[in-house]
């Protein structure tokens, strides 16, 4: 499979416009800001096939990047954003929820939480629901960069437990900026996107 070959290939912004299930699809999902997008380019080496910002919100569709005819990298919008409206929020959550329910293709979530911080009751919830209905998930702590490497393994710690982890190779730390992580969450994508189960229930 070519990396370098990705593009958009579709944008919904309701479930109406989700398209067909052809390929195994990775979601990336995680609150408003923690670097979903980031982390699409950062693994495909592109700058800006998603798009980013440094305000939270910024990603408000469901976009579908296709790789080399092969798999599919699913962007969804940031849960837990206060300026958006309690109303969006809510229809957002209902959406995320139904894809991530009815999607056969779907093959592995990426839950994104950032590793400076102790993971918010939205994460705790996702995790729980990704569990209760055995979503294969794989942790990934962004931002890495921004921390002490002495501090890595207490952070990793930390978030393995308040998520309540069994394996500790379910949860990666990782860097958008410096690549840390890379090889590693790629290997757990391939490997999620060649398994024959779905996770549709
Ligand atoms: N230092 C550092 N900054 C990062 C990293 N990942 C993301 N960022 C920054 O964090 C901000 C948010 O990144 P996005 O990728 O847009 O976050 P998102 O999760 O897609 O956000 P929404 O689309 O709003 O849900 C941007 O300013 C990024 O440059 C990282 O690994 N290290
Ligand atoms: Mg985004």
């Amino acid at each position: 499979m070519n990396r370098q070959k990705a593009a958009l290939k579709t944008v919904a912004g309701s479930i109406k416009q989700f398209p067909e299930e052809s390929l195994p699809e990775i979601a990336f999902i995680g609150k408003s800001n923690v670097g979903k997008s980031s982390l699409i380019n950062s693994l495909l080496d592109r700058r800006s096939l998603a798009r980013t910002s440094s305000a939270p919100g910024k990603t408000r569709t469901i976009n579908w990047y296709e790789i080399d005819e092969t798999l599919y990298f699913v962007d969804l919008p940031g849960y837990g954003y206060a300026k958006v409206s309690k109303a969006e929020q809510q229809r957002w959550g209902q959406v995320i929820e139904r894809y991530l329910q009815q999607r056969t293709s779907l093959k592995k979530v990426l839950l994104l939480v950032d590793i400076r911080h102790a993971p918010t009751a939205d994460d705790q919830m996702m995790m729980e629901w990704l569990r209760y209905y055995q979503v294969p998930t794989v942790i990934v702590a962004t931002k890495s960069d921004k921390i002490k490497r002495s501090q890595l393994e207490k952070q990793k710690k930390m978030l393995r437990e308040a998520l309540g982890l069994q394996d500790p190779a379910d949860l990666l730390a990782y860097s958008s900026e410096t690549k840390m992580g890379a090889e590693a969450l790629w290997e757990r994508i391939l490997e999620g996107a060649e398994s024959d189960g779905s996770t549709a229930f």
